[in-house]
């Protein structure tokens, strides 16, 4: 143990960068970084497994924009498998499992599947996989409203002959069958015409709009979720690898715990995980991330009390301030060349920076993410102005029952056993968050700024700006005139808000 009293907790309003010689601009910064041990990402910024910031809509945009989205885990197994399907299925090469519909469906029916998977038309199969038809936005166009609930897909859908391909069509020849017979959705069949793949053009505008989004080996979003470690824990692990998950988060406020460290040696055990990286956390100790590495873990998140709805500090009087706690876990990760995640805590783009200087390899946002149009919740109105709901997942609100059978976040802070919702004790809040608009505004500014950051130092990667970057330690004077003083504000920048 360090002397506690010469032992200083330091965070982000305690440091500045220095400004160095440089010779890159903004906008040759290479941003790119490392999220695990086996997995890379165009940008360092994942969402957080909370339920007021990170399901399936916010997955897929954070995926979208090079960065990556962790489902958070206060749902049922089934619900939260279901959001990593929807992201597995939103964009790819080839959808490998597409959804489908029968002939005797009606198109009420197919209209409701539309809506929820966000799709324009689906494969119309027999019971055993033979492919008959195809129904789209086109064919059911002018059916009335009157009869969308009588009407059957066999008496709209496009009917066989129809474009078909043979699996292992390569990306060039289906392009050529999308613009010869101007259709947009190509089926996949094998030699006896059952269904076994799509190819959508929808798919391939995406690759080109969206061309640092994080993807798999099959051109499918990358997605995370959040685990625990007690009761039903392994199962729901399963199947999320089923759901085609690439990466599972033992998501709990103290990681250098027993039950932890044991679930995930399980995991790294698991054959049927093999393909799957495992994050752990959280962590804000040199030998806590030590535990997690020792334990197997391809990263380490980081983060005991930073969070912007987090009271661990003041309800427990626990936790190290966010820039020493990365620094003291880079101390054994960077011995060990495993990536860490600075959890929690950042309020400006500048605080991207500073924690990837400090030692981390990407940061996690929740609060600059929760007013986001992706988030989960609706819009709220206060005096006029927009807000979202955003609540820690150790408040009240998500560790209650109310109704369900069970809390599934209690693990996150070890009160599984806790029998009735008056004995828990609360380490979050709840509040509301500015409404921000979509996240591709949000996360261009993010980026942005830290960019900015990176030609200041004078880094043209990551690695580098880890390596180049100096810190400055600031009074409470430096950081006041850090931010705008003695002036009134009269319009309000896109990435400053007091
Ligand atoms: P912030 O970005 O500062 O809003 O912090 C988000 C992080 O806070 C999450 O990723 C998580 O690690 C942590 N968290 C979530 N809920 C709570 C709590 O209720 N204490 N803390």
């Amino acid at each position: 143990q360090p002397d506690p009293f010469g032992f200083i907790g330091l965070t982000y309003d305690d440091v500045m960068l220095l400004p160095g010689h440089t010779d890159v601009i903004p906008s040759e910064a290479d941003t790119s970084t490392r999220l695990t041990r086996r997995i890379t990402m165009a940008t360092p910024l994942l969402s957080s497994a909370m339920d007021t910031v990170t399901e399936s809509r916010m997955a897929v945009a954070m995926a979208r924009h090079g960065g990556i989205g962790i489902i958070h885990r206060n749902l049922s197994i089934e619900d939260q498998a279901a959001h990593v399907d929807k992201v597995k299925r939103s964009e790819s090469g080839m959808i490998t499992n597409p959804v489908t519909t029968t002939p005797d469906a009606t198109v009420e029916e197919v209209d409701a599947l539309c809506g929820q998977f966000r799709v324009s038309g689906l494969p119309v199969v027999e019971p055993d996989g033979t492919l008959v038809g195809i129904i789209t936005n086109r064919d059911m166009r002018f059916v009335s409203p009157f009869e969308r609930s009588t009407t059957k897909v066999r008496d709209v859908m496009t009917r066989q002959p129809l474009i078909t391909a043979p699996v292992g069509i390569d990306p060039d020849s289906a392009v050529a069958i999308f613009a010869e017979h101007k259709i947009e959705k190509l089926p996949l069949v094998d030699a006896d015409g059952k269904l076994r793949g799509l190819i959508t053009v929808k798919d391939f505008d995406k690759s080109e709009k969206y061309p640092d989004a994080t993807k798999d080996d099959e051109g499918r979003l990358r997605v995370g979720a959040a685990i625990g470690f007690f009761g039903d824990a392994w199962q729901r692990a399963m199947t999320l690898v089923d759901a085609g998950v690439d990466v599972i988060v033992v998501d709990t406020a103290n990681g250098d715990s027993a039950g932890v460290l044991d679930i995930i040696r399980r995991l790294k055990a698991e054959p049927r995980a093999s393909h799957v990286d495992v994050i752990g956390g959280n962590v804000a100790t040199r030998s806590g991330a030590q535990a997690l590495i020792d334990a197997g873990a391809d990263a380490i998140k980081v983060g005991v009390g930073p969070g912007s709805i987090c009271t661990t500090r003041v309800v427990a009087g626990v936790g190290v301030p966010q820039v020493t706690a990365v620094y003291e876990a880079s101390l054994a990760a960077r011995e060990a060349n495993v990536p860490l995640i600075a959890d929690g805590g950042l309020q400006y783009s500048g605080d991207i920076a500073k924690a990837l200087v400090a030692g981390a390899d990407s940061v996690m946002l929740g609060s600059l993410l929760a007013g986001t149009s992706e988030s989960p919740g609706e819009l709220v109105f206060v005096n006029g102005k927009q807000f979202k709901n955003y609540r820690g997942m150790g408040s009240l609100g998500a560790l209650q029952t109310r109704g369900k059978k069970t809390s599934y976040s209690r693990d996150r802070y070890f009160q599984a056993d806790v029998p009735s919702d008056e004995q828990l004790i609360a380490e979050g809040i709840e509040g509301q968050v500015p409404f921000r608009g979509p996240l591709s505004a949000v996360s261009y500014q993010l980026v942005g700024g830290l960019r900015q950051s990176m030609f200041y130092v004078g880094a043209r990667t990551i690695p580098e700006l880890k390596a180049n970057g100096k810190f400055v330690r600031i009074t409470a004077a430096g950081l006041k005139e850090s931010h705008p003083h003695d002036v009134q504000m009269v319009v309000e920048a896109p990435n400053y808000r007091r």
